[in-house]
């Protein structure tokens, strides 16, 4: 471990204790930024998967988590968010040498809203519950709402400890038990989290970590008959194959996919801020973003104005250290995420479309590491390969539309539903096109804005299922009908 914070190397946390790893396999975690190994990481077989698995269903059926008041669940859900933010420092920086992600981001965003929704689920605990239902004939109805059982999470490494408690914070409130595998690019916050889980007492069991890769670890958890539930968040190809294999053991699953997401600027938009929306909506945590307002749509009247405005503020975004406070765009998360998004910038070159900003690695410090500069394509049409599949990096495709006809068009031509941006001035506009648009999420004259309490997730391939909000609650739970002979 290259710094004072020390997790417990090369081991997994399994009914509430350290564990060696029963396949005997590890890997390493590596550092984006300096391409040096941070620490080995235990690679979970399928016997590890399967020990997990058999902890969290006696902590569910029999252990004292099973036994926890709703109440009593919530506040230990408290409990944790409390010592998230005594950490938040921790775990910031596990966060940002572990994928890149610069540590104000980290520090500022990503972990403080983690707590938050530990506090806002917290409240759901005691508050998500059944109701009693005015039948025909003397009889009592009601309806019990509970948990499922054991619910495998399976998440990505662009938010990691985010990504991972919009699953895993409400479905302990519910009353689960948890499996968790972060993505092998970024297991440390997961494993930070099992600390916190330890320290604040949550009982043995409730909540696991399996370290590991897709290909083994993934793959014992889909397959895994003793997993209620698969909640999935990755790319959308591997999201079809969770389904499949999920499908074999009738597993409910959640998906929470990929993007192309349309950000919009109409004629009569306030362009300086659509251009601040612009720039954040694709650069932002460079562009390794589900949600990233990648397609560009700019009404043509405007297009050369609001182009020219991009680029000069888009050069303002300076690759850095991840570790400096005052970096906002640091490395990609991995080698083979350059690779895929340099090969892609190289796509779009060779489609005609026009770099009008980057368009190439971008070197800092040592020169090591796998920095990328913030890229804009102008002169892209809606049918070119980087329009129309997601790149997950930085780079934004700019697109020209001639009327709302015209935008919705193209806006809605794409096999993704994740989300989309609207800037315009006009009110009846922009509830017009939130209308049209086929996306979860439609962010007006704002992009990326997020709450605990307000639903996310996708229409079409984007993936189904919602998360945050009281809508994640129900795909937590499940429902009993209850049937009582009232007649004396
Ligand atoms: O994602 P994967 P990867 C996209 C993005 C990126 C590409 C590949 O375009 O370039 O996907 O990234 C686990 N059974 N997104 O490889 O493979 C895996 O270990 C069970 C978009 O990281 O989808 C990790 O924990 N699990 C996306 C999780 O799935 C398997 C976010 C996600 O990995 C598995 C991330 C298997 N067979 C990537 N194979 C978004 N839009 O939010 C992998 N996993």
């Amino acid at each position: 471990m290259e710094s004072k914070y020390a997790l417990p190397e090369g081991k997994l946390f399994i009914g509430g204790k350290w564990v060696e790893p029963l396949s005997g396999a590890t890997f390493n975690t590596i550092n984006p930024a300096t391409e040096e190994v941070i620490t080995a990481i235990a690679l979970a077989g399928e016997q590890d998967v399967a020990s997990a698995v058999e902890h969290a269903r006696k902590a569910f059926e029999e252990g004292a988590w099973s036994k926890l008041s709703a109440t009593d669940r919530g506040k230990l859900l408290t409990k944790i968010a409390d010592a998230i933010m005594a950490n938040v420092d921790e775990f910031a920086y596990l966060e940002t040498i572990d994928i890149g992600k610069p540590i104000s981001e980290s520090r500022n965003i990503d972990v403080p809203f983690v707590a938050e929704l530990f506090y806002y689920y917290a409240g759901w605990a005691n508050k998500y519950h059944g109701e009693t239902i005015p039948v025909r004939g003397n009889y009592l109805n009601y309806t019990l709402r509970e948990p499922l059982g054991v619910v495998g999470t399976i998440t990505p490494w662009n938010f990691p400890l985010l990504l991972a408690t919009w699953k895993i914070a409400p479905a302990l409130a519910m009353g689960n038990a948890v499996v968790h595998k972060p993505s092998e690019q970024s297991p440390l916050t997961s494993l930070k989290l099992a600390q916190i889980c330890e320290e604040v007492g949550l009982p043995e069991g409730a909540f696991n970590v399996v370290t590991g890769n897709g290909r083994v670890t993934g793959n014992a958890m889909i397959r895994h008959p003793g997993i209620d539930k698969i909640a999935f968040t990755g790319g959308t190809s591997t999201g079809i194959y969770v389904m499949q294999e999920a499908a074999k053991t009738l597993k409910k699953v959640t998906l929470e996919l990929g993007g192309k997401s349309p950000n919009i600027v109409l004629e009569d938009a306030d362009l300086d801020s659509a251009v601040k929306g612009a720039i954040s909506g694709i650069f932002y945590n460079k562009g390794e973003v589900c949600a990233a307002g990648s397609r560009l749509f700019v009404q043509e009247n405007v297009h050369d104005a609001f182009l020219e405005k991009l680029v000069q503020r888009g050069k303002k975004t300076v690759v850095g250290d991840p570790l400096d406070p005052k970096t906002r765009f640091g490395p990609l998360c991995n080698r083979d995420q350059l690779e895929k998004v340099l090969s892609y910038i190289s796509t779009g070159k060779e489609e005609g479309a026009k770099v009008v900003l980057g368009g190439g690695r971008a070197s800092v410090g040592s020169g090591k590491g796998y920095f990328v500069e913030p890229t804009i394509f102008d002169d892209v049409t809606n049918q070119m390969k980087i329009a129309r599949e997601e790149i997950f990096g930085p780079v934004l495709s700019a697109i020209r539309f001639k009327d709302l006809d015209d935008l919705i068009a193209q806006a809605n031509d794409t096999i993704y539903g994740l989300a989309a941006g609207v800037w315009t001035r006009d009110v009846k506009k922009a509830h017009y096109v939130a209308k049209k648009l086929k996306a979860g999420t439609i962010w007006i004259n704002t992009y990326n804005m997020y709450d605990p309490a307000s639903p996310f997730g996708g229409y079409k391939q984007s993936g189904f299922g919602r998360e945050l909000g009281m809508h994640a609650l129900e795909s937590y739970t499940q429902v009993k009908s209850v049937w009582v002979d009232m007649n004396l």
